[in-house]
């Protein structure tokens, strides 16, 4: 049935009326939502396409780039320059903000965007994904990186598309989280999945299991309960899920809930987490609360991270309210020491009353 379905355009007229600069926002994420069916369209040619493999360059991060990083990147910016909404972007594929250039308008908004998320899937055809966040710029002058370093509190709007059996793109502009199914036969997004909302308690974690030699001690707390299952303090049995795709365990997270962790390690001192925060922390964590889940650090709410760089790198732990809560108190009690038993001076490591080891 076409009639009565809600498509983007008709759900963005109706969530933003009354909103001054509305109209702006609705076209700027009219022009995502295109580039998005143009990512799509490319991605699901798969071999067919000769876009798979290396592009034999390297990104900012000194990750080494696919083919489809390049190219998607490059069709974010041909979609979303000439509008006049914009005044600038920052991508994971870009070492320096791009401005928009002078035959365009100005606009009053930036885009910070990861045009394909989880793309080591790509070769081996696993869901991936583009995830964007929308900042205000409300200077006339053209922006420097430093207007892109606002908090996630100030994003105006997030989402993400997710390029699998189906495409799907999930927005939020401040008033909840809503999932839309692209109709490959009217090129339309239509309203699928309303005001999603995650459940508080969850049974299924997803977290890179080869990195527990470098998680701090709450995490292997944490994973250490969940895999003791009914056996152990928590009592029931876990889950877990890994498909390394930030999009991909987000969505599902959004679907049916669950907790999502990328924290912090020690593998490399100068990198406080994998993901970045402009555009992966911030918005997933946008999304995730205004569904009702929490996105966390692991010691406050990402979305109250000042960002000093923009390719700045955060810890990820999100998704259902009850377990990142408790994720969130295994950090504070090991910050103060209250997880470990009290041990007497007099006995502790440096005591000369330490009992020799044989
Ligand atoms: P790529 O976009 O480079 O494939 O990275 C994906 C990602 O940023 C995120 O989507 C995954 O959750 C995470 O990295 C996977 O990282 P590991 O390979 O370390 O598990």
């Amino acid at each position: 049935m076409l009639y009565g379905r809600t498509t983007l355009s008709k759900f963005l007229i109706e969530q933003l009326r009354g909103d001054k600069s509305a109209q702006d926002l609705s076209a700027l994420l009219i022009d995502v939502a295109a580039a998005i069916k143009g990512i799509s369209a490319m991605v699901s040619k798969g071999a067919l396409g000769d876009h798979l493999g290396s592009a034999g360059t390297q990104n900012v991060q000194g990750e080494t780039q696919k083919k489809l990083d390049v190219l998607t990147n490059e069709l974010m910016l041909r979609q979303c320059e000439w509008g006049g909404q914009l005044a600038g972007m920052v991508s994971e594929e870009m070492d320096e903000p791009f401005t928009v250039p002078s035959p365009y308008p100005r606009g009053a908004y930036l885009l910070a965007f990861d045009p394909l998320d989880g793309s080591s899937n790509i070769d081996v055809n696993v869901a991936v994904g583009t995830i964007f966040s929308v900042l205000k710029h409300a200077d006339r002058k053209p922006p420097q990186t430093a207007s892109y370093l606002q908090n996630g509190d100030r994003q105006i709007a997030a989402g993400y598309a997710i390029y699998g059996p189906s495409t799907m793109l999930v927005i939020s502009v401040g008033r909840g989280t809503h999932g839309f199914t692209l109709d490959r036969e009217t090129g339309n997004f239509v309203l699928t999945h309303p005001d999603l909302t995650i459940p508080a308690d969850t049974g299924e974690f997803a977290i890179n299991v080869s990195n527990e030699r470098f998680w701090e001690p709450p995490i292997t707390r944490y994973v250490g309960e969940c895999k003791a299952g009914r056996s152990g303090i928590r009592e029931r049995d876990f889950n877990m899920r890994w498909i390394a795709s930030m999009v991909a365990e987000v969505h599902r997270i959004l679907m049916r809930g669950g907790v999502f962790m990328y924290p912090r390690d020690t593998r490399d001192p100068s990198k406080p987490g994998r993901l970045r925060l402009l555009y992966e922390g911030n918005p997933m964590a946008m999304l995730i609360e205004q569904a009702g889940g929490c996105a966390s650090t692991g010691r406050g709410r990402i979305c109250e991270l000042p960002p000093s760089q923009v390719h700045q790198r955060t810890p990820v732990i999100l998704g259902s309210r009850n377990e990142v809560e408790r994720i969130e108190r295994y950090h504070r009690e090991y910050d103060e020491g209250s997880d470990r038993p009290f041990v007497s001076p007099l006995f502790n490591e440096r005591s000369l009353y330490r009992p020799e080891v044989t």
